[in-house]
């Protein structure tokens, strides 16, 4: 198993434990971790090494107080790109979170703070997203003049619905607590948002890892097919998937009546 030293990665941290689980830290806690094009460049970096690396799981948080603040609004002031630039910026976004949401691996992001623009935009390429009290969401983009790059349209729709995005956008609304659990925009609240994204990175590692192969990149796929072929596909991936010579052992255990039984506590 490799580490992510040849990355040379700066405005990210990222280490692998002996457990297979990768901590992918934003490290730009002056800036709220704010997403400058060389952070994007590494996160498209990192999330292409990771599903070749023997990963089984992946905590993804911010240092400072904050998760993300979303594109770094200074460095665009600054570069006062052309339309044709920014777009290919936000190629470079999608690259980035494609590599994430379809990549295989299931990636739990631990969130805290402003998880706004961007920010939000990132979260939502996560496979499961834990918060904790300080944590709020927000698309601050209609206030700032801009519109959303990084695939909000897809995936922040996709969590809480159309109408909910676009009162986000057009009034500055934010969620937060438990009224953000039941749009959608978070999975769990909890008093530790890194603890219990460890909690739930243990429990995704010890899965099969072809299993959470089709998990977290079959099922976003088939978000993009018709039904007809979504159904077909999940056939084909359910031929590979239940079928693997390492999944035999788990069967024989629920066949010898070993395996652990799917009741409540
Ligand atoms: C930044 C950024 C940033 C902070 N770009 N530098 N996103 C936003 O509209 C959110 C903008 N940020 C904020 O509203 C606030 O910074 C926070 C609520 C997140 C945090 O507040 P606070 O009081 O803790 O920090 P601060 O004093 O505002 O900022 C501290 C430093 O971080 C400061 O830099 P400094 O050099 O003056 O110390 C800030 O400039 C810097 N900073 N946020 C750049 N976003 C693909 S399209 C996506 C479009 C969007 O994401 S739009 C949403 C942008």
């Amino acid at each position: 198993m490799t580490d992510f030293a040849d990355l040379n990665l700066h405005n990210l941290a990222a280490r692998l434990d002996g457990q297979g689980i990768a901590t992918v830290s934003l490290n730009r806690a002056a800036k709220r971790n704010a997403l400058d094009s060389a952070t994007v460049e590494e996160l498209v970096a990192l999330f292409s090494a990771i599903p070749r690396r023997g990963v089984r799981a992946v905590i993804l948080r911010g240092e400072g107080s904050h998760f993300c603040a979303g594109l770094d609004l200074v460095e665009h002031h600054g570069a006062d790109r052309t339309p044709a630039e920014f777009m290919h910026l936000c190629l470079r976004w999608h690259e980035a979170f494609n590599k994430m949401e379809y990549g295989g691996v299931p990636v739990i992001a631990a969130l805290k703070g402003a998880v706004v623009g961007g920010g939000l935009e990132l979260a939502s390429a996560a496979h499961v997203r834990v918060a904790d009290r300080t944590t709020y969401f927000a698309l601050p983009e209609g206030q700032r003049g801009l519109f959303t790059g990084g695939g909000a349209t897809i995936r922040v729709a996709g969590l809480v619905g159309k109408a909910r995005m676009i009162d986000m956008m057009l009034t500055g609304r934010i969620y937060q607590g438990q009224e953000a659990v039941d749009v959608g925009l978070a999975q769990y609240l909890v008093e530790d948002a890194e603890a219990k994204a460890r909690e739930l990175a243990e429990a995704a590692a010890a899965n099969l890892p072809l299993t959470n192969f089709a998990i977290c990149s079959a099922i976003s796929h088939m978000q993009n097919m018709s039904a007809l072929d979504a159904a077909y596909a999940e056939a084909v991936v359910a031929g590979v998937v239940n079928t693997q010579p390492e999944a035999r052992a788990r069967l024989k255990a629920f066949a010898d009546k070993t395996a652990a039984r799917v009741r409540p506590e």
